[in-house]
């Protein structure tokens, strides 16, 4: 039977959402400033395309894992993730009014309270994925995990893909210069979505390289393809041997090679690259 991929799709989506939704409802109310909890809600729950999560479940299913024990892992990165674009649009980095359609963050609370919102995210990020109660056996698995979320996040991650983007003469940079920023900007946080989906479930150092390799190959893509979509011409202008389209095609070839590689029931995934390639917004 060819897969529903859409179908499967919005599953995960709706099953990490029941889970995300219950991590938004403070324990102790008189502990959260309301308009902090508003603020965080505001772009939380803000209509994102849960792409991460999706790839970390996606994963856990392949290697057979139990979702429930990366339920709280989905929702640590997908909160990571909100609070890189909470503080990308702030004046003192991209500076942008609207996001999803919507007004930006500190356009609605203000520039303090979004900072904040965003800490608190990043903060509760790990609170999530140290707290939950796994069993004893997957304590070691739940530790590796934690750890890979922070390095793909921090300054040997997605922080240094921002400072490079940040601090990178672009008018003389090259396209090593560019895939380098796509590796930590955005890549890092899908590596670590596929890796954790995969550590969680038992796959062994092998496979998790394999996994990796591919989260990579898959982020830097998306990365490509946003800037094909934003016309974002000082980015483009690196690629001079082949097209951006030409490299873009190249590189998802490369990462659904890796999929084979790792094997099992890989149709979910392949079909997921195609459509995050395809993808017009
Ligand atoms: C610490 C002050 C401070 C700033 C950090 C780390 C950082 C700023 C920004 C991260 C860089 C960043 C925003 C990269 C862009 C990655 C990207 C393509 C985001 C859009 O992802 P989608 O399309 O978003 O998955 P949705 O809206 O669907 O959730």
């Amino acid at each position: 039977m060819i897969l529903d991929f859409k179908t499967k799709f919005d599953e995960y989506v709706i099953d990490f959402e029941k889970h995300l939704k219950d991590y938004t409802k403070p324990i102790n109310i008189n502990n959260v400033h309301p308009t902090l909890h508003e603020a965080i809600n505001y772009s939380l729950l803000s209509g994102g395309k849960r792409i991460r999560p999706v790839l970390m479940l996606a994963f856990c299913d392949l290697f057979g894992g139990d979702k429930n024990n990366v339920y709280p892992f989905a929702c640590a990165l997908e909160m990571i993730h909100t609070y890189s674009l909470i503080h990308d649009d702030l004046p003192c980095m991209d500076n942008d009014t609207m996001r999803r359609g919507e007004p930006c963050n500190h356009v609605v609370f203000g520039e303090g309270m979004a900072l904040l919102a965003g800490d608190a995210l990043l903060t509760q990020a790990f609170e999530i994925a140290s707290s939950f109660e796994a069993p004893e056996n997957l304590t070691e698995n739940q530790i590796k995990s934690i750890n890979i979320l922070a390095k793909c996040a921090g300054s040997v991650g997605m922080i240094s893909g921002q400072c490079f983007d940040l601090h990178t003469d672009k008018k003389n940079f090259s396209m090593d210069d560019v895939i380098n920023i796509y590796r930590l900007k955005t890549a890092k946080l899908f590596c670590a979505a596929a890796s954790i989906g995969a550590v969680m479930s038992g796959a062994d150092k092998n496979q998790v390289d394999l996994v990796e390799q591919f989260g990579e190959k898959l982020g830097i893509s998306f990365q490509l393809i946003d800037d094909i979509l934003d016309n974002e011409t000082e980015f483009l202008s690196v690629f001079k041997d082949e097209t951006p389209n030409e490299f873009l095609s190249k590189l998802t070839f490369e990462a659904k090679e890796i999929l084979i590689k790792i094997g099992g029931n890989i149709e979910f995934l392949t079909i997921l690259t195609d459509y995050l390639i395809k993808r017009t917004h």
